[in-house]
């Protein structure tokens, strides 16, 4: 059976899963978002992670029907993880073949319509390489999922090519830190000088900013001391299954 058939038969099996990992307020610890990561729990395999299919799934664009699968379910869960009295997001990751489908942003608008979903609940993270693909038409595609009111973030910032000029013209609310710089920030001088000056150009452009990959106390404090808005990492979470995440949250503050 070739993978993309495999692929297939999992989505009609239902063998795809949603994992959330929580991303908290620096300021005042609070749970304010959660980033949606894919699982594939294979009838024989153990749980396969995303990078043995999600690039596949990019190059034979089947990931189109994979970022629907989670877009739906999430639309379908988010008031069930509406617990807290503040506002609580949700973070998907969208591939370059998602902004190049001039369809998506209507699936989105109906989606979220059927389930009674507000567009300002849902976070759409994308990598600065899928935006550099063809930029011009990302700038568009983002232009009209601003206006529908979805927050729009950046990830893995600082590892591509985006050019700020593109960056400064994007309709983006948020810039993901790397995680790669914030492994090293404690110990690396170049390391904290890029997740300090990421976030000083980011406050500069208005944008939000989150640092992905804190992994100790120390990391979450000094993010906190250079204005880093919002955290994610194993210091705080790891990726969980919904029920799992809900019972974190209820535990956590
Ligand atoms: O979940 P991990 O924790 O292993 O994720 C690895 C990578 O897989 C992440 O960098 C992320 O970009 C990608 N990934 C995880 N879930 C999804 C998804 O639903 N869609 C897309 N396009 N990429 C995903
Ligand atoms: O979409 P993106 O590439 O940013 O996905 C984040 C990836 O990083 C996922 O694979 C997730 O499981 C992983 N991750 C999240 N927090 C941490 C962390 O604190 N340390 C490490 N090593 N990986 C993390
Ligand atoms: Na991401
Ligand atoms: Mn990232």
């Amino acid at each position: 059976l070739s993978l993309l058939s495999e692929l297939r038969q999992a989505v009609i099996n239902n063998e795809l899963r949603v994992y959330l990992q929580p991303k908290v307020a620096t300021a005042d610890n609070q749970v304010v978002a959660a980033e949606a990561l894919i699982r594939w729990q294979h009838p024989e395999k153990n749980l396969v992670p995303p990078f043995r299919f999600i690039p596949f799934a990019e190059q034979t664009g089947y990931i189109r029907e994979i970022t629907k699968w989670m877009i739906r379910s999430l639309a379908s869960q988010w008031h069930a993880l509406q617990t807290h009295d503040t506002p609580f997001r949700v973070s998907v990751n969208l591939s370059t073949r998602d902004l190049m489908t001039a369809s998506f942003p209507t699936f989105l608008e109906e989606t979220l319509a059927q389930y009674n979903v507000p567009a300002s609940g849902l976070c759409l993270e994308i990598t600065e390489s899928a935006i550099m693909d063809d930029p011009n038409f990302a700038q568009r595609t983002l232009e009209k999922l601003s206006a529908m009111g979805f927050r729009l973030s950046i990830d893995d910032f600082g590892t591509g090519y985006s050019s700020l000029a593109y960056l400064k013209r994007l309709p983006v609310n948020e810039l993901k830190v790397d995680q790669s710089f914030v492994f090293g920030m404690i110990e690396n001088n170049s390391d904290r000088m890029i997740v300090q000056s990421t976030i000083d150009l980011a406050h500069n452009l208005g944008l939000d900013v989150v640092a992905e990959g804190v992994e100790t106390g120390e990391m979450y404090q000094a993010l906190g001391e250079l204005g880093c808005e919002e955290a994610q990492g194993y210091f705080i979470g790891k990726p969980m299954p919904i029920d799992e995440f809900l019972a974190w949250r209820k535990e956590w503050n």
